[in-house]
């Protein structure tokens, strides 16, 4: 945790010893790093572990050497959205893995515990379609089904300072907006959940082959934890852009926003 130096009138940051990498000085980097951090991601970043290996995966560098380093610190310096989008390639894939890589059991995480996540109705649930589509006819568990799908085994990397690799199924985001008409040239793409959680997403990340409705968790049925019946996968950007329990998607040219995004968090936040 970092603790108040009286002396030096700053904030330092206590390293774990077993990062010690050679050629870089990990206290300095850590804190190159936060000095050059948007003030909201700083301050959740200083309230976490502040540690060097939260910020690799904060940045999704794996710092090994002085010149990783030096990448990781360009990154932290573009974390600013529009700098970001423009980075962003919309053709490159996010590292996949081998069956014999997934983490079992899969963590958990909410803005509340696994017991209050909320229960569902497969029957019963409706996705709504909503916004910039000319086909704005809802959707049922069944309908989605029936949609051609594809299978990913990839990293979620959480903010808070964790990551697992998952085997995620469904039917391509890319596919279903361009399927309901939506404006392909439109800003956003919002999603609306069942807990009241919510996220949006840049339209060229929405368009991402690897971008996914996920009906299908680790080959069975999508856990009610986990976000049954419907979450949307997005290996290309961090864990909170991942909404689970989606009932709504929607497409504007007005900022939407998120849960976490209205509370500070960067809003591309893209790996
Ligand atoms: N509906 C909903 N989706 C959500 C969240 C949430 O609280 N509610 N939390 C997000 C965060 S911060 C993370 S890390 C992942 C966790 O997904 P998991 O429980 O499958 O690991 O879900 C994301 N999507
Ligand atoms: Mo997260």
């Amino acid at each position: 945790m970092p603790y108040y130096d009286p002396t030096e009138r700053r904030y330092r940051l206590n390293l774990p010893r077993h990062l010690s990498i050679p050629g870089v000085d990990s206290e300095l980097l850590v804190r190159d790093a936060v000095q050059r951090m948007p003030e909201l991601t700083r301050r959740r970043f200083l309230r976490g572990t502040g540690s060097l290996g939260a910020l690799m995966l904060l940045t999704g560098c794996d710092v090994v050497d002085g010149q990783s380093a030096e990448a990781l610190l360009r990154r932290i310096s573009r974390f600013n959205d529009e700098v970001q989008a423009l980075l962003f390639n919309p053709r490159k894939l996010a590292p996949t893995y081998d069956a014999s890589r997934i983490t079992r059991p899969f963590p958990f995480n909410a803005f509340y515990g696994p017991e209050d996540a909320p229960r569902i109705s497969g029957e019963r649930w409706k996705l709504y379609v909503d916004g910039l589509v000319t086909d704005k006819s809802t959707w049922d568990l069944p309908r989605l089904h029936r949609l051609p799908k594809q299978t990913q085994i990839t990293k979620h990397i959480c903010i808070e300072g964790w990551s697992a690799i998952g085997q995620w199924t469904g039917p391509s985001l890319g596919d279903f907006l361009r399927r309901v008409g939506a404006d392909l040239s439109a800003k956003y793409v919002g999603f609306l959940c069942d807990d009241r959680y919510s996220t949006s997403l840049d339209m060229a990340t929405a368009l991402h082959p690897q971008t996914q409705m996920t009906l299908l968790f680790d080959g069975g049925t999508l856990p009610r934890q986990y976000g049954y019946p419907m979450k949307v996968r997005v290996p290309t950007k961090l864990g909170f852009k991942n909404p689970k329990h989606v009932s709504e998607i929607f497409v504007t040219n007005d900022y939407p926003g998120g849960f976490w995004e209205n509370q500070g968090y960067n809003w591309f936040s893209g790996l």
